[in-house]
Parts: structure tokens; C-alpha cells; sequence
């Protein structure tokens, strides 16, 4: 009897719990993502292209009228391009199959500016094709970039041209494969070749392009596309409004479909936008679109590339990096470098995710079903989810780890297939018993990435403060991020002050003064250290935590100048040019003309073996080719030196060092004679003497 009671008890129980257990899923609020731009937006990572004729005459805009003779890369290989892009962790790649120039990598029927009339493989090659292919073999996706602007096609400004268009888009959207974005760039109209006509032609971007039937068009040739187009109509994707690398820490994925968008609409979203209209962020990993060997050494460095990942995928955006495929028809070897130093930072960093052993517990769950429990958050499967009543916009997950957890980096990810909700949150760590706040923001969307200074805590608080509707939560993610072991650098002002900065805030560095390796056992740098005379620093950067140390810097000073004036120039700037700070540079003023002088007064007789000269760095003008190097021992007689060039100096605008017989001198005087660009500009970072 007792046991009939009692399961009828449980019987009983069972049932209620199983009538709380339907509470009813959370409906969609407002627009939501297509199951094309969902598919794109868990891409998260894909490459752009560049390469045309322009990386065969060093520039960015072709004007349609150079030769397809020039275009002959000697050793392309479409195969290292997707082998370098999968490395470097990403999904897929889009090609400019036509730039503005209106020169085409595939061998259109619609024209004869194509490869079809280059010397590359006797013009029977076909880049598009080849990337096809080779996309498939390393599993990679394949988009197409094609300007609507075309600077060669004789049409182009007629409606003729809008045929022309859709006949190439035909051949791009027919022949090769899946293809998973196109990318229409908003440059349209202007001077060009147009056939030989030469002139300005204008259109109207609203109208010209009727992009509502080249749309149509576009999704009946491949339904799983997603459009990007910058002025045009609106398409699924949009620009961020910079090419910089970043969106906004606020980004609504949401746009209005119709009107204009201004630049900050672009970059942080609308938050009450009627459809969904997510951010694509794009950049170059050079500061070109296009490759020049002068900016060889111009490559974004790992801290600037792990910068642009939490910028853009960190900031519920796509990341689209360009390589400019270089006049071999190869990505360069040093932007294979910098972009698989960022995949590794990004695999080591996100490897472990420290809540995913954590007990989790939420402020409410919908229902107080656990369908919609806390733990859903962890559970690794992206179509589960943790979500609140109806009505509940303010909520906290606790992340309970047991044990003090050391860590740096957080990431949510909202369901966004029920649309974006969540329009404020903070984080806050349970650190020695205490709640610190270790960050408030505002929009989550597809993912969001913070990254803090490092903390050791029991328990982490994501508090979701405002939301349009009830949150809804897929996954979170505690993560400790390596420091990042760049090579410190290390600089000496005017007065021998010595400085040695790291890009990692954590790092800790170390350094010698008497020549040998830098270890964990050498001096610890905590702030700037006075020096006198010639001296070599070598320096390392180590992670605390890791205990890993990162490459080394020497620097070697020679006498230093407090005493060094620079003379006869009446602008207290140009003192910059022995301040021993490289990053600040002077420019000789625009009406003087070549050949430019710089006199220094170095205060007393030395005995020179040498001088050095440091372009303006990050600038590509005013960089001296040929030189004459005069001293003197009162400013009044002087005699020559030195003189000849700086070698290589455009692709490698780095410290030039010329030596000469030993010559006693109070007075130095740099002439320059030329410049890369042939005109009268002459600037520098930094001129600085030799004295062995
Ligand atoms: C720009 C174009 O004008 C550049 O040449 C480049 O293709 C970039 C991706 O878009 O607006």
C-alpha cells in the first residue's frame, strides 16, 4: 500500500515536472539571418586576393589601358595560395577576378582584356579555374570579386555595358563550382581608357546597375550565395566603413533595407534595423591592396593581426584579410609568416576553454526547463541554448570553477537564428572572495570576444544587464590567451635614457648590457635606465604564466647626443631627427629643393668611422637614395667624407649604415641628392654617427 502511494507520489511528480518541462521555445524577435548569411557568418575567417596587371606596373587602380602583355607572373600557384590561406585558418577565398581596371583572370568570351591575351601560359591559362580547383583540394569555399566599374570596356557608362556585365557574371557564377559571396566594390565611375575614348564617365550608382535583376540573376545561377555590394542595393553583407580593420565594439548584424547608410551606420549596425544585414570587416595584410615590393617590410605584425581578429570576429563580424599575390603569382613568404603566427595564436589561445569543466548556474531559466538550462552553454553544440522567461531581459550566468582559474578571455555567443537580443552585459570575477567588474560592453550577436588583463579567480558572473528581448545564449567560453612574444624594442633618447617596451601589457622583460643572451636571470626592465657613451642592449619578453620567452632585440647605441644641436633651422621639429625616437620623423620644408642639407653640431671633436640614417617610417616618400656626408670643425670648412647610395632602400626603408676611414669632426652635414620618387621631398626618422 505504502508503495502504491509512493509511486503514485513519483507518478504525480513526474508529471508536473514533465508540465514544466514544456515551456515553450523562445520566438524569433525581429529579422533574422538567412540560412546563407548563417552559413557565411560561421566562415568567421576567409582571405581576399588582389592580383592583375597592376602587380605588374606598382599600382593600385589600373586605368584599363595597360597591355595584358605585362601581366606574366613566373611561377604561380594557386595551390600554395589555398595552402597558406587553410594554414591560416581560414574557410575560403575571394578572388578579383576583375579589378576596376577591367583586366580578367579568366578567360572571358565577352572580351579581349583577359589573360587569354597574356604570355601566361601562352594564353591558354585560367586563374579563376585554377583556384576552383584548388579551393576543392584544400577544402576551402571560393568568392568572386568583380567590379562593376570596368576603366577598360568601351560600354561602360551605356547599357550596353549592364549586358556585359551580367555575361560575365554568367560565365563566373556558371562555371566554376559553389560559389559562397561575390563582392561588388562601391568604386564605380570615373576617368579610365574605356576603349581609347579616354574620358570621365559618370553614372548613377542608384540606377545604372539595375542590381535588382542582376540580384535576381545571381541567386537562380547559385542559390547558396550571399552579396556583398557597397552602394548599390542593398545585398546581404555590409561594408564596416573602413578598411582599417575593425568594426565597432557596438554591432547591430541589422540594417534598414532601404535608404542610405552613413559611416557610422556602418560601423556599429542599427539597432532597431528591419533586416538583417550583417558586418564584414576587410583589410590588406600590407598597406596595399595590390602587391609593390616596397612594402615588403610593411606586412602587419602579429600584435596588428591579432589586433584585427579580435576587432572583427571578437566584434560579431567576418574577417577578410587580403594577401596581394606578388609578381611570382605567390603569396610572399612574409605574409605566409604573419598570418600563421596569427593561426597559431589563435589555435593556442582558444584551445582550452576553462568554463567547459565549470559547474554553471543561471539567475533564471525559462520555464525552469532544462532544455534552456545554464549548462547549454557549455555543452559544445551550437543549436542548444540557454535562454530566460519571457520578459526576463536581465540575467546572470555564474561560472563556478572550484578552484582558482587563471584567465583572460571571455566569449558568448548569442542563437542569433531567433535574431540579435542582447544590448548590454558586464563580466565580474570572484577574486579572493571579492566580485571585481572586469568589463561592461554592450552587443554580443554572433560572437563576442573580450580580452582582459590577466585575473585568478573562483567564479566568473556574465550579467546580461538589457536585452529587446528575453537572451538567448548558445555558448561561453573562458579562455587564459598566451602573452604575445614579439621582440621588445628598445630605443635611447637625446640625453642616453634607454627604454624597452613590449607589445604584450604582461610581458615581463629582461636585458644585458655587456653583450650576452638576455635570460630569465638577467636584469628585469621596470623603467627607463640612464646610459652615457656607446653601449649594446639586448632584451627578451617573457609571458609570466607560460614562462615561454619570445625572440631578441639588440640595439647598439653609439656616443650619445645631449649635446647635439641640429643647426641653422629654424623649427624646433626638426630636432626629431636626433631625439632617438624612430617612430618620429621631419620632413626638409615643400619649397626647398634638392640638394637638402642637415648640419649637426655634435658639441665636441669625435672621431667618426661612420654615420647612420633611418627613412620616416611607414611613409613611402621622402626617402633618400643618394647622399653626400660632409664634416667640419667649425660649420665654416668643410670637407667630403662619404657619398654613394642607399642601396634597396625603397623595399627596405630600414636603418642605413655607411663606414668610411676614421675623420675627426665636431660638425656633420648630410646632403641628400635624390630620392625614390625623383622629386624634391627629403625626410628622416633618425641620422645618427659611427665610432669605433
Ligand atoms: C576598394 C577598391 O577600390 C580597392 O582597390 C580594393 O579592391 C578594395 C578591397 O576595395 O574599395
Amino acid at each position: 500500500m505504502i508503495k502504491k502511494f509512493l509511486l503514485g507520489i513519483t507518478l504525480f511528480l513526474f508529471m508536473v515536472g514533465n508540465v514544466k518541462a514544456q515551456a515553450q521555445p523562445p520566438k524569433a524577435y525581429g529579422p533574422v539571418p538567412s540560412a546563407n548569411q548563417l552559413r557565411w557568418q560561421e566562415m568567421e575567417s576567409y582571405a581576399f586576393v588582389h592580383f592583375s596587371t597592376n602587380t605588374f606596373t606598382d599600382q593600385e587602380w589600373g586605368s584599363g589601358s595597360d597591355d595584358p602583355k605585362i601581366f606574366n607572373p613566373t611561377n604561380l600557384d594557386c595551390r600554395q595560395w589555398a595552402r597558406v590561406c587553410k594554414e591560416a585558418g581560414m574557410k575560403g577565398i575571394i578572388i578579383t577576378a576583375k579589378h576596376h581596371s577591367g583586366f580578367c583572370l579568366w578567360p572571358s568570351k565577352y572580351t579581349e582584356y583577359s589573360i587569354k591575351n597574356s604570355p601566361w601560359k601562352g594564353g591558354k591559362g585560367d586563374i579563376v579555374g585554377d583556384l576552383a580547383k584548388a579551393c576543392k583540394e584544400y577544402g576551402l569555399k571560393l568568392g568572386i570579386y568583380l567590379s562593376p566599374w570596368d576603366r577598360n570596356s568601351a560600354d561602360y557608362g551605356r547599357p550596353e555595358y549592364i549586358t556585359y556585365f551580367r555575361n560575365q557574371l554568367k560565365e563566373l557564377l556558371t562555371n566554376y563550382g559553389d560559389i559562397f559571396e561575390i563582392w561588388f566594390d562601391g568604386a564605380n565611375g570615373g576617368t579610365g581608357y574605356y576603349g581609347g575614348a579616354n574620358e570621365n564617365r559618370r553614372i548613377d550608382r542608384k540606377t545604372y546597375y539595375d542590381w535588382k535583376n542582376t540580384y535576381s540573376l545571381i541567386r537562380q545561377l547559385q542559390p547558396n550565395i550571399v552579396i556583398w555590394n557597397d552602394g548599390g542595393d542593398r545585398g546581404d553583407l555590409r561594408w564596416v566603413g573602413t578598411e582599417a580593420g575593425y568594426v565597432g565594439e557596438t554591432n547591430w548584424s541589422l540594417l534598414n533595407a532601404t535608404g542610405d547608410v552613413p559611416e557610422n551606420m556602418l560601423r556599429f549596425g542599427l539597432e532597431n534595423g528591419d533586416s538583417w544585414v550583417p558586418g564584414e570587416v576587410n583589410t590588406s595584410i600590407r598597406p596595399g591592396w595590390f602587391y609593390h615590393s616596397y612594402e615588403d617590410s610593411k606586412v602587419k605584425s602579429l600584435p596588428q593581426l591579432v589586433n584585427l581578429y579580435y576587432n572583427s570576429i571578437g566584434r560579431n563580424g567576418t574577417m577578410l584579410l587580403n594577401f596581394p599575390i606578388d609578381r611570382r603569382g605567390l603569396i610572399h613568404e612574409n605574409d605566409e609568416k604573419s598570418a600563421l603566427q596569427m593561426a597559431n595564436f589563435v589555435k593556442e589561445a582558444f584551445a582550452v576553454n576553462l568554463a567547459g569543466k565549470a559547474k554553471v548556474t543561471a539567475s533564471n531559466v525559462r520555464g525552469k526547463d532544462q532544455r534552456y538550462g545554464a549548462n547549454k552553454v557549455i555543452d559544445g553544440n551550437k543549436n542548444t541554448y540557454w535562454a530566460t522567461d519571457d520578459g526576463v531581459n536581465n540575467a546572470s550566468l555564474t561560472i563556478n570553477f572550484g578552484k582558482p582559474t587563471t584567465f583572460n578571455n571571455f566569449i558568448a555567443q548569442e542563437y542569433i537564428k531567433l535574431g540579435q537580443r542582447v544590448k548590454a552585459f558586464k563580466l565580474e570575477a570572484l577574486i579572493n572572495d571579492q566580485w571585481k567588474e572586469l568589463a561592461s560592453q554592450t552587443t554580443i550577436g554572433y560572437k563576442r570576444i573580450l580580452r582582459f588583463p590577466t585575473v585568478t579567480a573562483t567564479q566568473l558572473r556574465f550579467t546580461i544587464m538589457d536585452a529587446k528581448s528575453n537572451p538567448i545564449i548558445s555558448s561561453v567560453g573562458v579562455y587564459n590567451a598566451p602573452a604575445i612574444l614579439t621582440a621588445p624594442v628598445i630605443r635611447r633618447n637625446k640625453t642616453g635614457d634607454v627604454s624597452i617596451t613590449a607589445d604584450d601589457k604582461e610581458a615581463v622583460i629582461y636585458y644585458t648590457l655587456d653583450g650576452s643572451m638576455p635570460t630569465k636571470a638577467s636584469m628585469k626592465y621596470n623603467a627607463p635606465f640612464k646610459t652615457d657613451g656607446k653601449i649594446e642592449v639586448k632584451a627578451i619578453v617573457c609571458d609570466p604564466s607560460s614562462g615561454k620567452s619570445g625572440p631578441m632585440t639588440t640595439e647598439k647605441f653609439d656616443i650619445v647626443h645631449t649635446d647635439w644641436k641640429v643647426v641653422g633651422i629654424d623649427d624646433n621639429k626638426v630636432n626629431d631627427i636626433i631625439d632617438g625616437n624612430t617612430a618620429s620623423a621631419w620632413y626638409q620644408p615643400r619649397d626647398k629643393k634638392m640638394p637638402a642639407d642637415i648640419i649637426i653640431d655634435m658639441g665636441k671633436i669625435e672621431t667618426l668611422t661612420g654615420f647612420r640614417y633611418l627613412p620616416a617610417q611607414g611613409r613611402n616618400y621622402g626617402i633618400i637614395t643618394s647622399y653626400q656626408f660632409f664634416v667640419s670643425d667649425d660649420n665654416i670648412q668643410w670637407k667630403i667624407a662619404d657619398e654613394g647610395e642607399f642601396s634597396n632602400i625603397q623595399n627596405n626603408p630600414l636603418w642605413q649604415i655607411k663606414k668610411f676611414a676614421p675623420v675627426k669632426a665636431r660638425y656633420i652635414k648630410v646632403r641628400a641628392l635624390r630620392n625614390t620618387q625623383n622629386n624634391d621631398a627629403a625626410g628622416y626618422a633618425e641620422i645618427d654617427v659611427v665610432t669605433d
